[in-house]
């Protein structure tokens, strides 16, 4: 006998609420189907353009050390953009469509990439915070509910500790250097430190896609806890740096067990997301640029595809 809508939706939150995984091939809630695709695809889009603000310092390393880590961290991100688009296309939307959506800009990518590395302390600023923010939100992610993005995440979120490590140490070497070294530091700690906090989405009560995301535990936990999480987290990292937070108002606060912090400008956040932040024409335009021109690429792989594929036909007869 057919199940009713309500029976499979009632079998899909009770495997939900017993912590399985759900899986390509299983009956899911269309919106559930679409929530993942926009996330994922999110993610993957914000994997890829964040290939630019560092790909713009690969040729302006100070070292051979460190251009070819710079090298090899923004190849990493290319992966992650990679394993995500596959893990959206077991949702039924194919690799082109997801890139017409970042190409046109119907889709959104992380607001932190519309930002520019202006020196070369960015790209500590960078490792440090913007991938020690991703980390906090990825980690959650490795139990996420859609078992194709949770095992996708297990990887990143291992690449993404180095990235970590490497953002942090470069800012270490800066800010225990020359005066004008730990001034380079301090600046782009001033500049990265707010679109880093924004990273988290808006405030709980302003996020659309909280309720329903933490009810299919798509998030485990929301974005203003995380938030907390990663400033707690990140205070003493400063610290130990000897850098300063750019926010008069942070503050240790005993009874809560978290760090107080001041207002986020949430017009600046907004305006972003719109369209309107310092790179996010310069973001869309590389992104059509390298699309236009990898055409023959894609023609010339498709070919030798078919090749191979008449070869082995003509084999087999
Ligand atoms: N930027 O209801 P919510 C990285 C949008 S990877 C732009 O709270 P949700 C690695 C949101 O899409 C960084 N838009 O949404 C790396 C929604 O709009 P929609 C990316 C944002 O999904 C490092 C609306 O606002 N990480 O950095 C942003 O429940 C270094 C309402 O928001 C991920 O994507 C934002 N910051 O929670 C690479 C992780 N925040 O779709 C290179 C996966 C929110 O209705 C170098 N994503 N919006 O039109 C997530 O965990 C979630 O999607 C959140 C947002 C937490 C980002």
């Amino acid at each position: 006998m057919n199940k009713t809508l309500e029976q499979l939706e009632k079998e899909f939150q009770d495997r939900i609420d017993a912590g399985e995984n759900i899986e390509a091939k299983n009956w899911m809630p269309e919106k559930y189907r679409k929530t993942h695709i926009r996330q994922i695809s999110q993610h993957a889009h914000s994997e890829i353009v964040g290939m630019l603000p560092e790909g713009n310092w690969v040729s302006r390393a100070p070292s051979l050390r460190r251009k070819v880590a710079l090298l090899a961290k923004v190849q990493d991100e290319a992966g992650h953009g990679l394993y995500l688009y596959s893990a959206a296309e077991t949702l039924g939307i194919s690799r082109d469509e997801l890139f017409e959506q970042l190409n046109s800009g119907k889709a959104k990518y992380s607001s932190i990439f519309n930002y520019p590395t202006l020196s070369w302390a960015d790209i500590g600023a960078v490792g440090w915070l913007v991938d020690g923010a991703a980390i906090i939100n990825q980690v959650m992610l490795t139990r996420t509910s859609y078992g194709p993005y949770a095992r996708a995440m297990v990887r990143i979120c291992k690449e993404e500790s180095f990235h970590q490590r490497q953002g942090y140490e470069i800012t270490m070497k800066l800010a225990q250097g020359t005066e004008v070294q730990k001034q380079m530091a301090q600046d782009s700690l001033n500049r990265w430190w707010w679109p880093s906090l924004m990273m988290f989405g808006p405030r709980d009560e302003e996020s659309t896609h909280t309720e329903l995301s933490m009810k299919w535990k798509i998030k485990r936990k929301s974005n203003d806890e995380l938030r907390q999480q990663f400033i707690d987290q990140t205070v003493p990292q400063a610290e130990f740096l000897g850098l300063t937070i750019p926010d008069k108002d942070l503050k240790w606060n005993e009874e809560r067990g978290h760090y107080d912090f001041g207002p986020i400008d949430w017009d600046e956040f907004w305006n972003v997301v719109k369209g309107n932040g310092p790179c996010n024409k310069e973001r869309l335009n590389a992104r059509n640029k390298a699309w236009d021109e990898g055409q023959w690429v894609r023609e010339a792989a498709m070919a030798h595809a078919e090749k191979k594929k008449f070869k082995s036909l003509k084999k087999a007869i």
